[in-house]
């Protein structure tokens, strides 16, 4: 079919507390959709701190670690999972750098030069490689990971 020799491809996307409380989650939505990508699943999550570790395991053994941690706590977050062929890198393209201060200047039009702050207080997440979208996505939707295997399965 021709959905099937499209190979679309899935990531996690998510509205950071920063992006929420700034009421950018209608303009983000609107570009995602624009950009062509589907929103195949949504919900609003208030993380803890044990998700947070989980989710951003690779960064424990950073110095801002603890900082993210309250960041990623500080309120609820929207998290989706965007479709599309190269879903991940046109997600992480669309984003922006890391650094929100510096996408202002350099990739003025990206959504974290329009949404975020700096290195820490950036709007938006995106999964950066196919092993990570597939732990993040069965992460926060079980019901998607049933052909993934995943260590974090209790959750
Ligand atoms: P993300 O994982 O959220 O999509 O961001 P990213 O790949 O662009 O950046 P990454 O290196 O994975 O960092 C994860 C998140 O940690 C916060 N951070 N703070 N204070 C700092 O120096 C610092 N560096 C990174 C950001 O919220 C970053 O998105
Ligand atoms: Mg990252």
């Amino acid at each position: 079919s021709i959905n099937e020799s499209m190979k679309a491809q899935k990531t996690l996307a998510i509205i950071k507390p920063d992006g929420l409380l700034g009421n950018y989650t209608d303009d983000i939505k609107r570009t995602i959709l624009e950009y062509g990508f589907s929103i195949v699943k949504e919900k609003i999550v208030q993380l803890d701190e044990a998700g947070v570790k989980i989710f951003y395991a690779e960064h424990s053994s950073k110095s801002f670690f603890s900082s993210l941690v309250k960041y990623m706590t500080s309120g609820p977050v929207l998290v989706m999972v965007l479709e599309k062929d190269d879903a991940i890198a046109d997600w992480r393209a669309l984003m922006g750098p890391t650094d929100a201060s510096k996408a202002k200047i350099t990739h003025p039009h990206s959504i974290r030069a329009k949404c975020g702050l700096d290195t820490q207080n950036n709007c938006v997440h995106g999964s950066d490689s196919i092993n990570s979208a597939q732990r993040e996505i069965s992460f926060f939707f079980k019901e998607l990971s049933a052909d993934i295997i995943t260590e974090h399965d209790e959750l």
